[in-house]
């Protein structure tokens, strides 16, 4: 058997490799422990003690618990203390750490041509009008010198709604409303959804429209050539070259149809120009005297020109977009990659 010494000695040296709370409980049982425990086993084996002897072994075993009861506690509070730094460690933050930076929203390529349109024209003097999507007949057809048998009505694709109104098939309408209302001079740009019903790889049954529109005493086609130039310098390069062909639209008269120098080859001739240098950007003319008449302005005194053009195409070129379907399934992928 084991001296008295020897066993606080055993304690000491189990003691000192304590490392976790694993550990510390294992020697805990092993020396306090209720059944099997060091300290246990010796009181129970007092009946093998020499009477005389008993009290003075009872006082060691004491004296030895108590060593090792405070033993234990210094060694928990140690574990304890080590426990703290480890949770404390663990949920440190380094504030100097950079942040996440929250991605910004960005603007539709259409939304974005739209407004630099806008701004291109407003140093012109023109400024924005905006009008229904409904629109009756009168407004879409009539007042635009399409009476209802009239051919050009059949290349509009037009949507019908109930009451005899129609989804607006350009933003020629807005102009019409305007000219109602106002006299001129007017100068105005009408910027906005317009609807055909025609869906296929090159078509969305809704697209964008600008129209521009400018009346007032003496306006000629040399003020709309040199608008177009003007505009369209500004929106692609200083270098675009622009070209007038003749043209027809019922609403003017005379009309031209209006290309640009290819903004990829810059007229070289590429795939995207068909091998031509130009492409076809808008339509144009001076608005036809009947128009100016059906809106209660006097084409002997008045003139104007007025032209449209498609923004999604343009947005397609300006950003490298190939498809126009890209335009408008809302894919967010479209806009994190055109916002650059
Ligand atoms: C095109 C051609 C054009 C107009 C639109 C217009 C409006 C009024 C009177 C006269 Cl109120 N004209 N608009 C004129 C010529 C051409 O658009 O190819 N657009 C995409």
């Amino acid at each position: 058997m084991e001296s008295f010494d020897e066993l606080r000695e055993r304690f000491r040296r189990e003691a000192a490799s304590i490392a976790d709370r694993e550990a510390w409980e294992a020697l805990r049982l092993d020396w306090l422990g209720r059944k099997k425990g060091v300290l246990r086993s010796l009181l129970a084996r007092i009946g093998e003690v020499a009477a005389e002897s008993r009290r003075e072994f009872g006082a060691q075993v004491n004296e030895l618990k108590v060593e090792v009861e405070r033993g234990l506690e210094e060694i928990g509070d140690r574990l304890a203390a080590k426990e703290r730094e480890a949770s404390i460690a663990d949920r440190r933050v380094d504030v100097t750490l950079p942040g996440r930076r929250p991605r910004r929203g960005s603007l539709h390529p259409v939304t974005r041509v739209t407004e630099e349109i806008e701004a291109i024209f407003a140093e012109l003097g023109f400024s924005v009008a905006e009008g229904p999507e409904v629109e009756s007949d009168f407004h879409n057809f009539e007042a635009l010198n399409m009476p209802p048998d009239h051919p050009a009505r059949d290349t509009q694709d037009t949507f019908f709604v109930e009451g005899g109104r129609v989804l607006r098939t350009h933003t020629s309408p807005v102009q019409i409303r305007t000219m109602l209302t106002r006299k001129p001079p007017i100068r105005i740009i009408c910027p906005g959804r317009v609807f055909r019903f025609d869906n296929d790889l090159r078509h969305s049954p809704m697209f964008h429209q600008v129209e521009g529109l400018a009346v007032a005493e003496g306006i000629t086609f040399g003020h709309l050539k040199g608008t177009l130039e003007a505009f369209l310098q500004r929106l692609f390069s200083p270098e675009t070259g622009v070209r007038l062909r003749p043209s027809f639209f019922p609403f003017t008269e005379p009309s031209a149809e209006v290309d640009i120098t290819c903004p990829f080859c810059r007229g070289e001739g590429c795939a995207t120009c068909s091998q031509s240098g130009w492409m076809e950007i808008l339509g144009a003319g001076m608005v036809d005297p009947r128009v100016l008449r059906n809106c209660g302005i006097d084409p002997d005194i008045y003139s104007g020109f007025a032209f449209g053009l498609g923004l999604d195409r343009v947005a397609m070129i300006r950003y490298g977009i190939p498809n126009i379907r890209l335009l408008f399934d809302n894919d967010e992928r479209l806009l994190r990659q055109v916002d650059r």
